[in-house]
């Protein structure tokens, strides 16, 4: 049996994640860790730890204590927020993964941690962007993806460490908002459908994205960490995505069940610029090939859970 440590535990995916592998795997089975405390169902439904990624020795103390055998370190900063402040995300970005690849190291365990879409820029090819090709980012966030992905494979091929990992694109999700990202005006623009019937984007139409919803992101970690280790070539992270999307394309998709839906444009031109340097479309087969990844959810069928669930939580 499994026992997981999630670092950034109350963050996007980290509060989806670790309900789903306390699900899966067992409550006790599942140290959930964050900065900060947060009532809800993260603390109160396994054990909870608090935890700055910067603290390699309280890091390398909880692991112990609960002898973990596998680490998802989710805790970073966004691209937007990064961009903002570069030291923060170079000290907290590449300080966090260390720290946690060297506990992964010290105590055997499994590791997992998100790369991203950013990881690539200007000059990779944009369209069907392949698995392996140019990563020359052009911003802070990126440049610590890329560092990230590096050290991955440093940590695979010199120290016998099982890393694994993702590209993730914008993960659109009900439960708990990004922050800072890029790719957050693909999550407020079904919030402020169900509230006010209309958004204003800050990214300009025709800026296609790879979007994924959430439950196909929590899937692919579960499977990617899952798989036979003898099939996978890529210890960097693999492409994954469900969708390319632009703001239109979100607002049609809308439209379908709120036909009244009204999209504005007033452009924020550091999101639009880090936006344009990403590829419009990624390759997803190398891990449809080597560990099965298979996405259930289109824009469509999306839209239509996302609408339901916000109809719901919001009312
Ligand atoms: C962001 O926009 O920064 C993230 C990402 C694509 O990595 N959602």
């Amino acid at each position: 049996m499994k026992r997981i440590m999630v670092t950034g535990a109350l963050g996007q995916i980290g509060s989806e994640l670790v309900t789903k592998l306390r699900e899966l795997y067992g409550n006790d089975q599942v140290i959930a860790t964050d900065i900060r405390h947060c009532a809800g169902v993260i603390e109160e439904s396994g054990p909870f730890e608090l935890l700055d990624v910067m603290d390699a020795n309280r890091m390398h103390e909880i692991a112990q204590k609960y002898r973990v055998d596998t680490i998802i370190h989710l805790a970073a900063l966004l691209s937007a927020t990064a961009e903002a402040n570069p030291l923060l995300a170079w000290n907290l970005n590449m300080g966090g993964l260390v720290n946690a690849l060297e506990v992964a190291r010290s105590l055997g365990c499994q590791f997992f941690t998100p790369s991203s879409i950013g990881a690539f820029g200007p000059t990779t090819p944009k369209k069907l962007t392949p698995q392996e090709t140019i990563q020359r980012p052009t911003t802070m966030y990126g440049v610590n993806k890329v560092a990230g992905e590096l050290l991955c494979d440093y940590y695979y091929h010199k120290f016998g460490v099982d890393t694994r990992g993702l590209r993730f694109p914008g993960l659109i999700s009900y439960v708990t908002p990004p922050g800072g990202g890029t790719t957050d005006y693909a999550v407020e623009i079904y919030y402020q459908a169900i509230q006010q019937g209309r958004y204003t984007s800050y990214l300009a139409a025709g800026t296609y994205l790879d979007m994924m919803y959430m439950p196909d992101a929590l899937d692919a970690i579960v499977a990617l960490m899952e798989a036979d280790p003898a099939k996978l070539v890529n210890r960097n992270a693999y492409n994954v995505t469900a969708m390319s999307v632009d703001p239109e394309a979100i607002a049609a998709a809308i439209r379908n069940h709120l036909p009244h839906f009204q999209l504005a444009y007033e452009i924020d031109p550091i999101r639009q610029a880090i936006a344009e340097s990403w590829p419009d479309s990624l390759d997803v087969s190398a891990a449809r090939e080597q560990w099965g990844f298979a996405p259930a959810y289109d824009l469509a069928r999306m839209t239509e859970d996302m609408l339901d669930k916000l109809a719901a939580k919001l009312v």
